[in-house]
């Protein structure tokens, strides 16, 4: 584990820890081995140099020109605190004034004002958190619904690292022995126990495959999910976004072309943050404002996770209808939706069945709950996939994390395979060697001199 280097100790840092703008009360937090004899020079009440942590004292913080604010200062004594450092937390009254004079005190006396994360980074470096957590106090902050906060919570609670420490650890005992082994090469020993050492890596293995699958779930709680709707004019576009939304959101009319601005709005569904977005028809028009709303559901469709093409199913024209040509990328899912299906008899609904994914009536969907459930049912299953994850600590939210995974994976499947084939010792040892580095990379834990370390801390060989 780092540890803090004596520069970053020596700089006390200050921030406002709570938003701007009204409110009751408002936190100015340091941070730093300066941070207590720093506010004390400025605080008429007790003297906090002498006061135990954890402790909360009210009194005036007066600078030079005067009186700044009544305040309570918390203390929190090193290293039993959030960075690792002494911490005091200043509560001052709330707005900007009162918050922005206690800052500028401190930075008048010395504080410097902390840098994007930096409490956070210290945290890191005084082995506080891995940087696993720390990603996951980032997510927290910004998360989008209840599940994706709940999912940042169970990582920043430590479950997450702990589990990939632990396989770390097993995978770097037995490397120690392999590594051993090469060095009595010529004697032909075998330390590790290469049935011990098979069934790590398969619990790697299979833990690793879990974790990189849930990371479209992840991606998807952090990010949201777009979902754009486009069909042709009338298709019921506008309908079907009402329907979604279970409000009228959208102007729905039979005059063709109704919608000219794409039409956005948020639904929760499973925890999860779905955006739709009703565009303007697809048609050759010679309305310069109407051609300006294709022009920009085009490009809507290309932001998008998944794109539901609209066809107005009682206008049946076999052969016809079916050709889309779509400027969305790739990755894009689609949803072929036959609208207006309350206009088909059971006959023509036969006919038509085969040619979409879905059949509804968005016209009916309005007032059938049960029916719009179950077309996001199938909505969430073609962008996230299963959505019915029970080990929420082990959902992937962050691509760097992915990335690492998708390595360890890669080099786990390689020392499988140099043990099925029995390749050299050699060729073994950096395989498991690269899985540990990419596992340790995933909560910032060094490696290589790691490695060292054990083998001289454990085995005295004497050379
Ligand atoms: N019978 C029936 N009519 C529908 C259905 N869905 C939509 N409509 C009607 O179709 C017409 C067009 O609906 P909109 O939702 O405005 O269609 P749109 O695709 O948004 O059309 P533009 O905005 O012009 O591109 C309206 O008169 C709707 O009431 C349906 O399921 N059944
Ligand atoms: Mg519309």
């Amino acid at each position: 584990m780092m540890t803090a280097t004596g520069d970053i100790a020596s700089d006390t840092i200050v921030a406002r820890a709570t938003p701007r703008g009204a409110s009751a009360l408002s936190i100015v937090r340091l941070s730093g081995a300066n941070a207590i004899p720093l506010v004390d020079s400025v605080f008429n009440g007790k003297a906090l140099s002498e006061q135990a942590s954890h402790t909360a004292h009210v009194g005036f913080l007066s600078g030079d020109a005067g009186l700044v604010d009544q305040v309570v200062c918390t203390l929190f004594r090193a290293p039993n605190t959030v960075t690792g450092e002494d911490v005091v937390e200043i509560s001052c009254h709330g707005g900007d004034v009162a918050s922005d004079a206690v800052l500028r005190l401190m930075i008048a006396r010395g504080a410097l004002h902390a840098a994007p994360g930096e409490f956070t980074q210290r945290a890191f470096l005084n082995g506080k958190i891995d940087l696993a957590q720390a990603e996951s106090i980032a997510e927290l902050i910004h998360a989008q619904s209840e599940r994706a906060s709940r999912v940042s919570l169970s990582h920043l609670k430590g479950r997450y690292s702990e589990e990939l420490s632990s396989i770390r650890q097993d995978l770097l005992d037995l490397l120690t022995l392999i590594e051993l082994e090469l060095d009595f090469s010529e004697e032909d020993v075998a330390f590790a126990d290469r049935k011990r050492l098979q069934d790590l890596l398969d619990g790697a293995h299979s833990k690793l495959v879990s974790m990189t699958g849930s990371f479209r779930f992840g991606t998807a709680l952090a990010q949201g999910i777009r979902v754009v709707i486009v069909g042709k004019p009338n298709a019921g576009k506008s309908t079907l976004l009402n329907a979604l939304l279970g409000y009228d959101r959208a102007i729905v009319s039979e005059i063709p072309g109704t919608t000219r601005d794409e039409i956005e709005s948020h639904v929760e569904y499973d925890g999860v943050r779905y955006t739709f977005v009703d565009t303007a028809g697809r048609r050759e028009t010679d309305n310069v404002v109407e051609a300006e709303g294709v022009r920009r559901s085009h490009a809507a469709e290309a932001s998008a996770d998944l794109l539901l093409e609209l066809i107005d199913a009682s206008s049946f024209d076999a052969g016809a209808t079916h050709g889309t040509n779509s400027s969305a990328k790739e990755s894009a899912n689609r949803l072929r939706v036959g609208n207006k299906s309350d206009q088909l008899s059971s006959q023509d609904i036969d006919v038509v069945l085969p040619f979409y994914d879905v059949l509804l009536s968005a016209k009916q969907l309005e007032k059938d709950t049960e029916a719009v459930e179950s077309l996001m049912r199938r909505i969430a299953k073609l962008t996230i996939g299963d959505t019915d994850i029970a080990e929420e600590h082990q959902v992937v939210t962050s691509m760097r994390q992915q990335s690492h995974i998708l390595a360890a994976l890669k080099a786990v499947e390689r020392a499988r395979m140099a043990m099925a084939t029995s390749l050299s010792g050699d060729m073994l040892s950096s395989d498991v060697r690269l899985v540990v580095e990419e596992i340790g990379a995933i909560t910032g834990e060094v490696t290589n001199e790691d490695i060292l370390d054990q083998i001289f801390s454990r085995f005295c060989i004497g050379k």
